[in-house]
């Protein structure tokens, strides 16, 4: 994980959820020529999830674990602009609509999915977090979305997930969407009980899946 001295700070300010040095240590590895993915996938997300083990071995409690959200949330207001501008496609590789389901505010990686998809060409609609089945499908339909992306992080909102699906199905509208869903709890072989598809741990490979999902290249 951490290789560098503003790595392992920023690493640390995660952890201790401090949020005040957190700007300016982002701007220094971003001007030290390091890739708003790269800081991503290899310092902050590896952080939280230390965070997370923490708060589930209750060696941190919810007030930790707010505090590691919030200093998480302001290395993505930094970071995000970048990351929307990584790549510029002319062409539209697709309508995505995304929502992190009902019942569920966790919403950092969905928002980390959707500056990633708008990156390589995609047109994204983000309904937001705690998002209802029926108002994913209606807006779905609105759209006219080719995926329909679904974040879930806890195991008692990922059965919203398959009940988008079911609606889809009630409606007779499934075939019109490929559904992805993603986040911790979700796995292969949960997605292909409900007829879905696992998008992966995460937002590089979410992309990838739903770029080959429109026929799109693979890197
Ligand atoms: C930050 C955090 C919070 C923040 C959320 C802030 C926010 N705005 O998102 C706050 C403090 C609010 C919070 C609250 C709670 N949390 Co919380 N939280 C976390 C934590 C530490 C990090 C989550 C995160 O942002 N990770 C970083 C992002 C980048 O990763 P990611 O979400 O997995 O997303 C990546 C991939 O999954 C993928 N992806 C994500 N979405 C999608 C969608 C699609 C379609 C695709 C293809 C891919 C994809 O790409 C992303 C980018 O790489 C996790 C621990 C963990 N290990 O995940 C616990 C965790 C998820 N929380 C947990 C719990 C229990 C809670 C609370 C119930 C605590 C409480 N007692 O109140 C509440 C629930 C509130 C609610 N109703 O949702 C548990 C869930 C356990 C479970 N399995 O059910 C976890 C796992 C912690 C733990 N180990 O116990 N939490």
């Amino acid at each position: 994980m951490s290789q560098s001295p503003t790595h392992e700070q920023l690493y640390q300010a995660i952890l201790d959820g401090e949020s005040g040095d957190i700007t300016s240590l982002v701007n220094q590895a971003l001007q030290a020529g390091e890739t708003p993915l790269g800081l991503i996938e290899g310092v902050l997300n590896p952080a939280l999830k230390e965070v997370g083990d923490k708060f589930s071995n209750c060696d941190i409690y919810l007030p930790e674990l707010i505090l590691s959200a919030e200093a998480m949330q302001a290395a993505m207001d930094e970071l995000g602009p970048h990351l929307a501008t990584q790549k510029q496609n002319v062409k539209s590789s697709g309508r995505v609509v995304m929502a992190t389901v009902q019942g569920d505010i966790h919403d950092i990686g969905k928002n980390i999915v959707c500056a990633l998809l708008k990156a390589n060409g995609f047109e994204v609609l983000d309904l937001g977090r705690d998002v209802s089945a029926a108002t994913i499908v209606e807006k779905a339909q609105e759209y006219k979305a080719d995926i329909i992306g679904l974040s879930a992080l806890l195991s008692t909102t990922m059965p919203y997930c398959r009940d988008t699906v079911r609606l889809l199905e009630e409606l007779k509208i499934r075939s019109q969407f490929h559904v992805f869903i993603g986040g911790g709890p979700a796995n292969p072989t949960y997605a292909e009980s409900i007829g879905a598809v696992y998008g992966g741990p995460h937002a590089e490979a979410a992309v990838q899946s739903m770029l080959t999902a429109m026929g799109g290249a693979q890197q």
